[in-house]
């Protein structure tokens, strides 16, 4: 083992210190630290000078001055039950997608673990959610329950799009949680409502969500939580099995199947059945998703064709070609409907019952 040697020195070797390259006028210590620096600050520079903003540079910045702590402050202990490889948390369930993205369960991760590396990076999460026409009426039981479990104990903004902002309501707030109405149009079918909602995603995104927020989380208004939401969710890019479909075959999925739709997914291709109703990741994942789905719903309408899901087809064509990072099971999206199968250890974010007839295009 190499043992470190003094500031300056080049290790414990002192037959290595020396480089060909630069004449042996410095170690290759030296030369090392100066290629990390240079790269870190043409890393910065590029990164500032693409976003216009100097919001990374101080994430970068306010990350490094976290580690330079770590030594100074006490570390909160760590007391856990020991994970044990050859005992897996859940053997009834698949826990891992080949593309090596954790399929979220509860017993398959430690809130306490997450918590505390999600706070250290204090972390904005967005909720997005469309209340357009009559579907206000769900915001209150909507808010309510988020304000009890979803993502406690950590900032959150409520990015609330509706054509009614004078009916959306006052919810009593935790700190450092915010509404944030955003006035939009509407549309008269409401399947153009629920395929708008990519446009206005990404857009917001862009211009808004960006430099507000790390991650947004996009959901259905008709739901209510019903059980912790945490940032054991969060990831660069994250989709939700569709509670009728988590454990179908692929030809069961209702993908769009018209090879004339920009939605088509071709039969013998696709890993799951991704639910409309919640998605998320970082901001720039979900304005390129969410961007992509509306052009190719773009291209679908110039040539007289709606994909058979709507949005829903779209995303999932998206999750078929970019696969998500984290996937999360039926748990975070269903319908009471389907009755409470074994697998299912809690019930997080449930689905209201509605009258269609009475509820859409009102
Ligand atoms: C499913 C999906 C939904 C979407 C849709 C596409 C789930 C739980 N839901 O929902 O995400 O992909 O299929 O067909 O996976 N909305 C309004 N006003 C309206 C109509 C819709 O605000 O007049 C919004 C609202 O947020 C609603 C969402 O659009 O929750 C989706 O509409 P929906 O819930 O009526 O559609 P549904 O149940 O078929």
């Amino acid at each position: 083992m190499v043992e470190p040697g003094p500031p300056g020195s080049s290790g414990g070797d002192s037959h290595d210190g020396k480089t060909g390259g630069v004449k042996g006028y410095l170690t290759k210590r030296h030369v090392y630290v100066m290629g990390c620096t240079t790269l870190l600050f043409s890393t910065v520079y590029v990164w500032y000078m693409s976003n216009g903003t100097s919001s990374k540079v101080s994430y970068i910045m306010s990350n490094t001055q976290d580690l330079d702590d770590f030594h100074k402050t006490k570390q909160p202990r760590m007391t856990y039950t020991k994970p044990q490889i050859l005992k897996p948390s859940r053997s009834d369930v698949l826990m891992m997608t080949p593309w090596f993205a954790p399929i979220v369960w509860e017993g398959t991760y430690n809130s306490e673990i997450l918590n505390e590396q999600f706070r250290r990076r204090n972390v904005t999460v967005g909720l997005t959610v469309f209340a357009i026409k009559k579907y206000v009426v769900f915001l209150n039981k909507f808010l309510e329950t988020a304000e009890t479990y979803f993502m406690v104990g950590h900032r959150v903004n409520y990015y609330i799009f509706t054509d009614r902002p004078e009916e959306v309501p006052k919810v009593p707030l935790k700190e450092g949680r915010n509404v944030v109405v955003l006035q939009v149009q509407n549309y008269p079918r409401w399947q153009e409502i629920s395929m708008r909602r990519m446009e206005l995603i990404s857009n917001f995104s862009q211009q808004q969500f960006i430099n507000e927020v790390s991650y947004l989380v996009c959901v259905d208004v008709d739901m209510r939580f019903t059980d912790q939401v945490g940032v054991e969710i969060l990831s660069d890019l994250f989709g939700t099995l569709h509670p009728h479909f988590y454990a179908a075959e692929r030809q069961s999925f209702t993908y769009e199947r018209r090879p004339a739709s920009q939605a088509y997914v071709p039969s013998d291709e696709g890993d799951f059945y991704y639910a409309g109703g919640f998605f998320g990741g970082t901001v720039m994942e979900v304005y390129m998703l969410t961007k992509k789905c509306h052009e190719a719903m773009m291209v679908d309408k110039a040539n007289g064709i709606e994909a058979i899901w709507h949005d829903e087809s779209h995303l999932n064509k998206y999750f078929v070609y970019y696969k998500p990072t984290k996937i999360l099971s039926p748990e975070y999206l269903w319908d009471d409907d389907l009755g409470r199968p074994e697998i299912l250890k809690k019930r997080r974010f449930l689905a209201l019952p509605k009258s269609h007839a009475a509820i859409r295009n009102k």
